[in-house]
């Protein structure tokens, strides 16, 4: 096991790194808060964070990426007359002016100014929050519409490719590796007769009606920091998956994470459905941030991608589920289970609400 703290030693910080814990309730890579001491000066801190690569297969190109589109917005926060040390995730470099390192049992890490006074939440805890968030992914969208797109490379292939998706899942149940399909019939049934929706933005996307666009993809509650006094938008964080991508995927992932009643790994049902309330909170932040430059289409398809997103997520759950727990960090036997049934319970109550999703988004999309 490499010591974080002899990793944060090998970057470029101001002061003594003193301490490196875990940090952080990200799914996929290992995150640790790193002090740094000063002498008269007051204890600065940092993010490191050892990319998982069983996850991103091509750490190098995931990394070439991050540092052009945070740049990118660097540039844009500095022309706004904002602080780019608090509004961009900006990397540190290692001693040797490197971005990104690697360790000898050949893991890379990389670290991050600590965005300070700002927080991220497991779920909302005021709709204040949440139309805040939508504000800052809308704003992320819109600043990234003069990024050129094509330069990206595409870090994980497929990524929400909900059909590519589907199949992978049905690969899993065939395959059943640990025997525990018997036991999630009813979650398979689910997905299956949900088979011709996994399909639709994809061939919309195929069919030229939706628009390609630089896109967050991974666009949760906790991937972005708001001002621990104002609940402000600060910074969107999570860049690993900063790809083309559609804008649904980005409207949609969030309200399947912060519109629900319940936590993403909420084994008691009963506590999960999509709050329409908070979905109103982020239509209205999201739309008012990036509406103008939206098609027709993609408004019309904005609730419908909600649902998709919530129903990809609940399938990718269920997938790693039946493949042994291999994607997902788990932290109790059965966890990427209840992920995948709070998801499907989503999908469910979407589906009821479905009519009134639309008129809300009609509503902000003016
Ligand atoms: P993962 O891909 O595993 O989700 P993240 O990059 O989202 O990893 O980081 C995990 C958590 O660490 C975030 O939810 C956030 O709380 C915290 N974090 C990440 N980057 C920063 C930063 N630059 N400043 C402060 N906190 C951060
Ligand atoms: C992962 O990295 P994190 O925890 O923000 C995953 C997302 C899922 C999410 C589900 C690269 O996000 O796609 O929607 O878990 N990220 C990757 O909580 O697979
Ligand atoms: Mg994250």
């Amino acid at each position: 096991m490499i010591d974080a703290l002899n990793m944060a030693k090998r970057f470029a910080l101001d002061g003594e790194p003193v301490d490196a814990k875990p940090y952080g309730c990200g799914h996929i890579n290992d995150t640790y808060c790193v002090c740094c001491h000063r002498e008269g000066k007051p204890q600065r801190r940092y993010i490191l964070q050892r990319v998982n690569n069983n996850v991103f297969k091509n750490v190098p190109e995931l990394m070439d990426n991050m540092i052009r589109v945070t740049a990118f917005l660097k540039d844009r926060v500095v022309e706004a007359g904002g602080d780019p040390d608090r509004e961009c995730l900006q990397l540190v470099p290692d001693r040797s002016g490197a971005m990104f390192l690697q360790d000898e049992e050949g893991g890379f890490w990389r670290c991050f100014i600590f965005i300070e006074n700002a927080v991220t939440f497991q779920t909302v805890e005021k709709p204040e929050h949440f139309y805040y968030s939508a504000c800052a992914f809308g704003r992320f969208q819109r600043l990234l519409a003069d990024f050129p797109a094509a330069t990206l490379y595409e870090v994980i292939p497929h990524f929400h490719d909900t059909a590519s998706r589907y199949r992978d899942f049905e690969q899993a149940v065939k395959q059943d590796v640990l025997g525990r399909a018997k036991e999630v019939q009813a979650e398979i049934a689910f997905v299956r007769d949900r088979e011709a929706d996994t399909r639709v933005l994809v061939d919309l996307l195929a069919a030229g009606r939706l628009p390609l666009r630089v896109t967050h993809n991974d666009t949760k509650l906790n991937n972005v920091m708001l001002d621990d006094v104002t609940g402000k938008p600060v910074a969107v964080i999570d860049l690993d998956t900063v790809m083309p991508g559609l804008s649904l995927y980005d409207f949609g992932d969030s309200i399947r994470f912060g519109a629900s009643t319940a936590a993403e790994d909420e084994p008691d049902l009963s506590k999960a459905s999509c709050d329409l309330g908070l979905f109103e909170e982020y239509a209205k932040g999201f739309l008012g941030e990036c509406g103008d430059m939206l098609t027709r289409e993609e408004i019309e398809y904005l609730a419908f991608g909600a649902k998709i997103m919530t129903l990809e997520c609940g399938m990718r759950f269920l997938t790693d589920y039946l493949q042994g727990d291999t994607y997902f960090k788990i932290h109790r036997p059965g966890h990427n289970l209840d992920r995948c049934r709070t998801q499907f319970k989503l999908v469910a109550d979407m589906e009821k609400k479905m009519d009134q999703m639309r008129a809300i988004v009609a509503r902000y999309a003016g």
